[in-house]
């Protein structure tokens, strides 16, 4: 049976970018794209769109039933320095959009489903280097409260309705094309894009905070490469670890200075600092890596230099 695939959130970071790509593989017309707001000009014009509200289980029904969806990609989501300023907001689109899609899967109205979980699980009480796949997890933010609850029922519902629920736990994801909005690693993209308009960036966290941290291109792939996976090699249903590089504001400043010599950072670090103190400072992600063949392709160096060579050109 081929696939027909919804993404929920399609018009954000993450969302723009895995709807283009999913487009590619599997055709513009099996990938309906949705979003509580509209989307891109690409996407809106390169397949079908629809917009919904992802807490909202029946309008996802209806789109399921309307173009014969298999798999839903859910992106949608309030990232960790929002959900800190409307904790009952982000609660309930994040709680609620994820249950509304894995009841319509074990009601069988869709066989597959992607959730994207977050180094945010972590809190400040887990191993902090090379944390583990299986280890404390007393997440301190609200976000991390969300995404660690969204675990257990991911897992809940595999073990106990047999749904095929897949995972990733992101790092902070950089890209160019679409800006992120409201994450507390949102500074490792406007610090490339404030660089090269105006050879300066004040940035929110302190020098010397390193997060774990991904280019959007090995997001993607990690992404599809985890949904097409036989479902045996799938050991892990709540999310798994997925890491490329860690570093710091300052280890990034002097990256993209060779390319910008008179490029100034200065901190002033806000309430987000403590967000970050509070995650890994790097992940071992050998259980992707052995289960599923996980492989990144960027680290800074590599991912900078693509970086700023697309900004330049826009
Ligand atoms: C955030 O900063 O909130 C996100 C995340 C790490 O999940 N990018």
């Amino acid at each position: 049976m081929e696939n027909i695939i919804l993404v929920l959130g399609a018009s954000g970071q993450i969302g723009t970018e895995l709807t283009q790509k999913l487009r590619l593989v599997y055709g513009n017309n099996q990938v309906i794209a949705s979003d509580i707001r509209v989307a891109n000009e690409e996407i809106m014009t390169s397949g079908p769109f629809e917009i919904i509200d992802a807490t909202n289980k029946e309008a996802i029904l209806k789109v399921i039933q309307k173009y014969k969806v298999t798999q839903v990609y859910l992106l949608a989501a309030m990232l960790s320095a929002t959900a800190e300023q409307h904790p009952q907001k982000a609660w309930n689109l994040n709680m609620n959009s994820l249950l509304a899609v894995l009841d319509l899967a074990k009601e069988k109205h869709i066989q597959q489903i992607y959730w994207p979980s977050s180094i945010a699980v972590f809190g400040p009480t887990t191993p902090k280097e090379n944390t583990p796949q299986k280890t404390v997890m007393e997440p301190s933010t609200v976000y991390g409260i969300s995404k660690v609850s969204g675990e257990f029922w991911c897992n809940y519902y595999h073990k106990k309705y047999g749904v095929d629920i897949r995972s990733l736990r992101y790092p902070g994801i950089i890209s160019w094309k679409t800006k992120p909005g409201g994450g507390t690693t949102d500074y490792a993209v406007d610090i490339f894009f404030k660089a090269i308009k105006d050879k300066k960036y004040e940035c929110f966290l302190s020098e010397n905070t390193s997060l774990p941290m991904m280019y959007m291109d090995d997001a993607v792939n990690a992404t599809i490469q985890l949904m097409m996976a036989k479902p045996e090699v799938i050991k892990i249903r709540n999310g798994y670890n997925l890491a490329a590089m860690s570093f710091s504001p300052k280890e990034i400043a002097s990256e993209i200075k060779k390319y910008i010599p008179d490029f100034k950072i200065s901190y002033n670090p806000d309430y987000r600092q403590k967000i970050a103190d509070s995650w890994p400072a790097s992940i071992d992600d050998s259980e992707a890596r052995k289960d599923w063949n996980w492989q990144h392709n960027f680290d800074l160096e590599t991912m900078t230099k693509v970086i700023i060579k697309e900004i330049q050109k826009l």
